[in-house]
């Protein structure tokens, strides 16, 4: 790794390399440079199977900090800009390095004492997180959704992912069948009911934006006092609907326990947490969206854990080819959590509206 280091134009001299465990699809490691007037750097290797034109997803990265570093510039805190983490360079000027086996390098600047979270510990913490994806997506208002490469195309197509589902579960073994045997009810069950909030978003009245797709809570980074800096893991950011953004964070950040957790009574959804994301979200994206986008924001977290439930269960169902996981049934414990988190979202329906009603005024 440190070979692959030298390739970019990295400052000091690195010492330790930490892997970061909490992603489920690249590779990433903390590079501690000892030089204490050079930054630590974060390089990662990108996951080439899930990623099948990384070129165009790293013109896509670029341009989406260019654009983050552009409108933080314009607002009453420019100097912040410098600290999202930036991509570095290579010698030869390319923002990647192919090494001998093939694989994908890439580098930015790690910003000192940043964090990350995988669960919303208090709710000043899940206000920062909403106030971090409202802001992501209202930087992105001046970045043209079409001039971006569609780097998992249909990502959050729910007819994609459930045909899917429905060819995994033909050639699925039956001792694999049998395990996952609740979870493919709780599928089929709410599939109906998924399907026609997914056609509303599709009605033609909900405007197609820059969005992020992926903001479960460890995709956002935050200082050393918990304020949050921005997005990060920005390869997934594509064309999309603001629902994707705000169900996914709400799919991790108001969950009592961890995405994966095994023991189900660990399992609530916070309506204090809700409420506290739900205000940051606020903050920022009250200004941009329009009332048919508020009127679908209430079931959106539903629809963006179902996906992610129907999603676990096929890569289980296909004996794990796409998620990193770290033991044999991981994938189905993931699925289970996800079944068992909207179970408990459902007490919590009316207070849900009730609280997107009071602070996006519709
Ligand atoms: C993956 O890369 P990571 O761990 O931030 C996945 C998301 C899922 C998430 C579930 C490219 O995100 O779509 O919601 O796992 N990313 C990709 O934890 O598939
Ligand atoms: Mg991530």
């Amino acid at each position: 790794m440190k070979t692959i280091l030298r390739k970019f134009a990295v400052k000091g001299e690195i010492g330790e390399i930490i892997p970061i465990e909490s992603g489920h699809i690249n590779h990433s490691y903390h590079a501690v440079n000892l030089d204490p007037t050079a930054p630590d750097y974060f390089l990662q290797r990108i996951n080439k199977e899930v990623f099948q034109n990384i070129p165009g997803l790293t013109n896509n990265v670029v341009k989406v900090v260019d654009a983050m570093l552009r409108e933080q510039k314009k607002t009453a805190n420019p100097q912040k800009a410098g600290f999202f983490p930036q991509p570095v360079q290579t010698h030869d000027k390319q923002y990647y390095q192919v090494d001998k086996l093939g694989n994908f390098w890439r580098v930015f600047t790690y910003i000192k004492n940043s964090r990350t979270y995988d669960i919303a510990e208090y709710e000043d913490l899940a206000m920062e997180g909403g106030k971090a994806v409202g802001k992501f997506q209202k930087y992105m208002l001046n970045v043209d959704p079409k001039g971006l490469h569609l780097t998992i195309p249909r990502f959050h197509d729910l007819d994609f992912r459930l045909d899917n589902f429905d060819s995994a579960l033909k050639s699925a073994s039956k001792s694999r069948k049998e395990e996952a045997a609740e979870v493919i009810d709780f599928v089929l069950e709410r599939r109906d009911a998924m399907k026609n909030y997914f056609r509303k978003l599709h009605s033609g009245n909900i405007p197609l934006r820059v969005t992020h797709n992926d903001t479960k809570f460890n995709n956002i980074l935050f200082d050393e006092h918990d304020f949050a800096i921005c997005m990060i893991d920005l390869d997934t950011v594509m064309p999309g609907f603001i629902h994707y953004d705000f169900g996914d964070a709400i799919r991790v950040l108001c969950n009592t326990a961890a995405e994966d957790e095994a023991d189900q009574s660990k399992i609530q959804f916070d309506p204090e947490l809700f409420r506290s994301f739900a205000f940051g979200y606020s903050v920022y994206a009250k200004e941009f969206l329009t009332k048919e986008e508020i009127a679908l924001i209430p079931l959106s977290p539903w629809l963006m854990t179902y996906i992610i439930a129907v999603r676990f269960l096929t890569d289980y169902l296909e004996n794990d080819r796409y998620y990193k996981i770290h033991y044999p049934a991981h994938n189905l414990v993931r699925a289970k959590a996800q079944m068992s988190y909207i179970k408990q979202m459902d007490l919590y329906y009316e207070e849900i509206n009730n609280c997107i009603a009071e602070y996006f005024g519709s």
